[in-house]
């Protein structure tokens, strides 16, 4: 395929090769670890070798071997409004005439605060960092200053960064790679995170009657994307809420991924649950590095220095990530693709669905607003034990059968499709014959 516009690249599955970047694959590896600069950009849960991307444009990838691929990670989730919005790519380099970097105050920091004020229900005053990481990081510090207590709820199978002490049983590339508790964190530092399996709200309650008065925070992604899309069961967001505000516990939302995603304001809009701290990246950033925490005025006023609990950073508010973030959030507010969001995702998910059952594939599709995750497996996914019982060989036959016929899905089972504003019906209907195309290959195989 030649253009950008052109919605789908052929259906028949051509020699797919990646020579040039096989090649840029191993030059990286000499002199970055494992070849990337994020574990789940690897491929290590689908094998193999990641095509290097030269561009993006819209809703598509393209890699320096000239193929193009419609793309579903939109770079783990920040690309909603697709790559290279017009409104955003403008922002950012009238921001750039500008000057990148200034470590001093700008006024676009005032106007991105109030343009997440103003659409996270449960925000009344922010501060900006560089990644959900940190962000997940500071809210954990700021939780437990605020209270004074120091152990925190953590869920099985949810990701909240690389923090040391919520690297306990982490989801996404943890997961993916083995590695849900890593080497080098030290048991003090995860000598306080209770972990309970998510969606189970009565062990929530037995963690707090057996620490009661100990808890500074329960902290959750409230639709969890990184063991697969798992959303919460009905009635146990409500619970958490009642639980955290019942022993004095702060619960926090992380929504790094569902931030701006699952409706304007994320899932505490769409479920009606106010956290009391909120954690923010991807979109927020749109695409450049940026992530936020934000709660409530006497809360966050506890935060350097305001307050004294210390959180810094050189790059916090980096005026391209205001820029490219504002721009997108004002898009957001102004255009609301979300109906349309749900109904491509939607139509993608029932497509998976029917395509999988006819080729006799054990699978379930579960999807909340423009993110889905397709399981190998036969049961709903409800917590982390049901996620890791998918077949995640097959997940990696099935990536690759798709990746060579044009369209890139995230290379984990433990991980969300995203869709974005930028795809069509087309890039939906081409996705859901790649597929059944794809099993059929399997099948044969
Ligand atoms: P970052 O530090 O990667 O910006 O954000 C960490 C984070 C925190 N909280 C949630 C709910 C997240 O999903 C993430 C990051 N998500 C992964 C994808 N599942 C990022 C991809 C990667 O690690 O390269």
């Amino acid at each position: 395929m030649t253009s950008s516009s052109s919605p789908t690249p052929a259906l028949s599955k051509p020699e797919f090769s990646l020579p040039h970047s096989q090649s840029a694959f191993r030059h990286a590896c000499r002199v970055i670890p494992g070849g990337v600069n994020s574990p789940a950009r690897a491929f290590g849960a689908v094998g193999g070798e990641p095509p290097f991307i030269d561009r993006a444009e819209g809703a598509y990838l393209f890699d320096i071997d000239g193929h193009q691929y419609i793309d579903y990670i939109g770079s783990w989730g920040p690309m909603i409004l697709g790559h290279g919005h017009p409104r955003v790519r403008k922002a950012v380099s009238d921001a750039l005439e500008r000057g990148s970097s200034f470590g001093a105050p700008t006024v676009r920091e005032i106007e991105i605060a109030e343009a997440v004020v103003a659409t996270v229900p449960s925000i009344e005053m922010v501060r900006f960092v560089s990644s959900g990481t940190e962000a997940a990081m500071s809210a954990v510090r700021l939780a437990r200053g605020v209270t004074g207590r120091n152990k925190i709820i953590k869920m099985a199978g949810h990701y909240h960064g690389h923090v040391d002490a919520l690297l306990v049983q982490a989801g996404s590339s943890a997961t993916t790679l083995g590695t849900p508790n890593s080497p080098g964190v030290t048991p003090g530092a995860t000598a306080d995170t209770l972990l309970c399996p998510f969606n189970d709200a009565s062990a929530v309650a037995d963690t707090f009657a057996k620490f009661p008065g100990q808890i500074a925070a329960v902290l959750l992604e409230p639709v969890a994307g990184n063991m697969g899309l798992v959303p919460p069961r009905p009635g146990y967001l409500e619970l958490l809420r009642e639980l955290t505000a019942k022993d004095g516990a702060l619960l926090v939302f992380d929504e790094v991924m569902t931030g701006f995603r699952l409706s304007l304001g994320g899932a505490q809009a769409l479920y009606g649950i106010s956290p009391d701290l909120t954690v923010l990246g991807k979109i927020v950033g749109g695409g450049l590095p940026a992530a936020a925490y934000g709660a409530s005025r006497a809360i966050m006023e506890q935060v350097s220095p305001a307050g004294p609990i210390f959180q810094a950073g050189t790059l916090s508010g980096n005026p391209l990530a205001m820029a490219a973030g504002l721009a997108t959030i004002e898009t957001l507010r102004e255009e609301f693709p979300y109906t349309r969001l749900d109904g491509l995702a939607a139509r993608l998910a029932e497509g998976l669905d029917r395509a999988a059952t006819d080729a006799g594939f054990p699978h379930v599709v579960q999807r909340v607003g423009s993110m889905l995750t397709l399981f190998f497996t036969s049961e709903a996914v409800h917590h982390y034990e049901d996620a890791k019982r998918s077949d995640t060989s097959l997940f990696g036959q099935f990536f690759w059968e798709l990746l060579a016929r044009g369209v890139y899905l995230p290379c984990s089972q433990f991980e969300s499709l995203f869709v974005s504003a930028a795809h069509t019906e087309a890039d939906i209907d081409y996705t859901v014959s790649a597929a059944a195309e794809a099993f059929a290959a399997i099948r044969r195989s």
